[in-house]
């Protein structure tokens, strides 16, 4: 059996973080991950992921994203390697909603730099967008997006120049802890450790079937269309990030082009299609469709060629809050959790707070919301 300090299951966004915060405090820690480092069979992967401070779904995770920020820039500098991309940051939806409320309210408790307008002025002052001109928006100059496969390999980089270790194509299939310690058998070997750090993502219910029902995989389509016309009007330069709300409620997201040809769009509305991670179907032309409908309707002169499609997994909780916490019966496991769509951004903090919890049990970083034993956890 071989020993580390801590061992960390998982080496997708969160696990990858946690693994070089981990090696950078000198601790020995082993990454285990059940596929290619990194892959694309889980959340962490299709090139762009948003990062945006407007966070209309709570102000209380701005601190959280603003220390993100500030960890994705550190990880650039120890690495070299350009991560995060600024575009500004657009939310957009009918009048009166939510959404575009959400984000006016983080924005404001926080002091945030933003502008609110209507879609026309928006379509105005960024050519590739399309909106209702009566839409509500608002910008946020400090969106954008990052490049999720080098964020995570950038990560594992620092992690291993640290000296830690990674393996990647091993599977975890049993693991114990008690008071004394952790022990971890694969198809590969078997280890022990002092801590362990479960970031399994939509495989969590495999490892901790008490979160099974709770935290669950849902099957989600991203698309790259090529713009006919026009092209540079969806270049990062001039085309920021968005989340945007159609007339029956669904909300979509979007990226400009980067690394692949195409604007790249996917559905963020949750519709629960719950599957087994193992067993994902393939895009299907109704998939096509549906992002299809968002250009028609938002985006016009992007509704050019597909370029490519792909599944992706969302791992919700029923609140869509995360999870980041040690387990209550076992201080020694420290599990990351129920991301819900929008748990990326996040990663180069969470992973942060992931250390400090596998070594101290605590953290000083703003997680407190995300409690394993929290009334949403404990009876969905
Ligand atoms: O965090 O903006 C976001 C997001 C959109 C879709 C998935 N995540």
């Amino acid at each position: 059996t071989d020993e580390y300090d801590v061992i960390i299951v998982g080496v997708g966004g969160m696990g990858s973080s946690a693994c070089a915060h981990l090696a950078d405090r000198g601790v020995d820690v082993l990454g285990i991950e059940r596929f290619d480092v990194p892959h694309s069979n889980g959340s962490s992967h299709g090139s762009t992921r948003i990062i945006r401070t407007a966070y209309h779904e709570h102000p209380d995770y701005v601190p959280l994203v603003e220390r993100a920020y500030e960890n994705w820039r550190d990880l650039e500098d120890a690495t070299g390697r350009d991560l995060l991309h600024v575009t500004g940051s657009v939310c957009a939806a009918p009048p009166d909603g939510d959404l575009v409320d959400g984000a006016r309210l983080a924005c404001e408790d926080h002091g945030l730099d933003h502008e609110t307008m209507t879609g026309a002025a928006l379509n105005e002052r960024f050519p590739g967008y399309g909106v209702p001109g009566d839409y509500d928006a608002l910008y946020q100059p400090d969106g954008g997006f990052l490049d999720c496969e080098r964020a995570v390999s950038a990560h594992v980089e620092r992690a291993m120049a640290e000296g830690g270790t990674v393996h990647a194509r091993e599977t975890v299939t049993d693991w114990t802890a008690d008071a004394d310690g952790v022990t971890v058998e694969t198809d590969r070997g078997a280890y022990a450790a002092d801590a362990l750090v479960l970031a399994a993502g939509a495989w969590t219910g495999d490892l901790l079937p008490e979160l099974g029902g709770t935290v669950v995989p849902e099957r989600q389509v991203l698309g790259w269309f090529q713009p006919p016309e026009r092209p540079d009007d969806f270049a990062p330069e001039r085309f920021p990030v968005f989340v945007t709300e159609s007339d029956d409620g669904d909300e979509y997201y979007g990226f400009p082009r980067y690394d692949r040809p195409g604007v790249k769009v996917g559905l963020y509305h949750h519709l629960h299609e719950t599957v087994d991670p193992d067993d994902v179907a393939a895009p299907t032309p109704e998939d096509e469709d549906a992002l299809r409908g968002l250009l028609q309707d938002h985006f016009p002169a992007a509704d050019g060629p597909t370029m490519g499609l792909s599944t992706c997994l969302f791992t919700n909780s029923p609140d869509m809050d995360f999870v980041v916490d040690t387990l209550p019966e076992q201080e020694n496991v420290v599990v990351a959790a129920g991301f819900s769509g929008h748990g990326f951004k996040f990663a180069s903090a969470v992973g942060e707070a992931l250390a400090d919890l596998a070594l101290d049990g605590e953290t000083p970083l703003p997680v407190g919301g995300f409690a394993v034993d929290r009334a949403a956890i404990r009876a969905p």
